[in-house]
């Protein structure tokens, strides 16, 4: 079993490769691309832009090393019969979630924008997983994936930081879970929620798991 130690804060921690997946929540064409949910909602969605390339050769290097990649995109049934109607009714009436965007139905699943950025797209065998909430655990597969492939560590990356990062990253806390997060690996539309963010997960030994860059990570997996 191959374990390396990964520098990060509070303190380096040492995973297993064989134990570890890499998730990247939600690097989805309605949150980083303009005429998507995240510009519905009033965002400048450039300001996520800069998670792209770190988070490239992020997956670049787990796949070389055989690590379990898994995938999420919010969104939403067509009949949207998983669309609550309390996150529905919230934002401007004219740009809805399943209301018509330049880029198909916003945050609908099998439309242009609910889909992965081409960047990122995932490779044949990478799970993806289709979620309702902003956290990747509420009404999907992912805990049953990560015991059937006896998971125990996950680098989570992605968008946003403070909204399904972090969400996601509690929900694996409260299950046992080891998070790591690559911060230059994320991204918010409030820079200022993305450094809080960041470290909220490391403050108190490391409340809800580590906080450490793609460059680190990298020369740990390749040293
Ligand atoms: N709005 C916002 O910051 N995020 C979301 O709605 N979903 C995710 O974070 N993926």
């Amino acid at each position: 079993m191959l374990t390396i130690e990964i520098n990060a804060e509070p303190e380096a921690i040492a995973i297993e490769i064989a134990k570890t997946a890499v998730v990247m929540i939600d690097m989805q064409r309605d949150f980083l691309e303009p005429g998507g949910f995240g510009e519905s909602l009033g965002n400048d969605v450039s300001l996520l832009s800069a998670a792209i390339e770190p988070c490239k050769a992020l997956l670049s290097a787990a796949r070389q090393h055989g690590m379990l990649v898994i995938h999420t995109r919010e969104g939403h049934l067509p009949d949207m019969s998983d669309a609550h109607k309390a996150k529905v009714e919230r934002g401007d009436p004219g740009v809805r979630i399943g209301q018509m965007g330049s880029m198909g139905r916003i945050l609908i699943r099998g439309e242009p924008g609910q889909d992965i950025i081409p960047d990122l797209y995932p490779q044949e065998g990478e799970y993806v997983i289709d979620k309702p909430g902003k956290g990747a655990f509420y009404a999907t597969d992912l805990q049953s994936i990560l015991q059937k492939n006896a998971i125990e560590n996950l680098i989570v990356c992605g968008v946003t930081t403070e909204v399904c990062v972090h969400t996601t990253v509690r929900e694996a806390n409260d299950r046992g879970y080891r998070c790591i997060v690559p911060g230059d690996c994320c991204g918010s539309y409030i820079p200022e929620f993305h450094e809080v963010g960041l470290r909220m997960i490391k403050a108190q030994s490391g409340i809800f798991g580590w906080v450490t860059d793609s460059h680190t990570i990298l020369t740990a997996i390749s040293a």
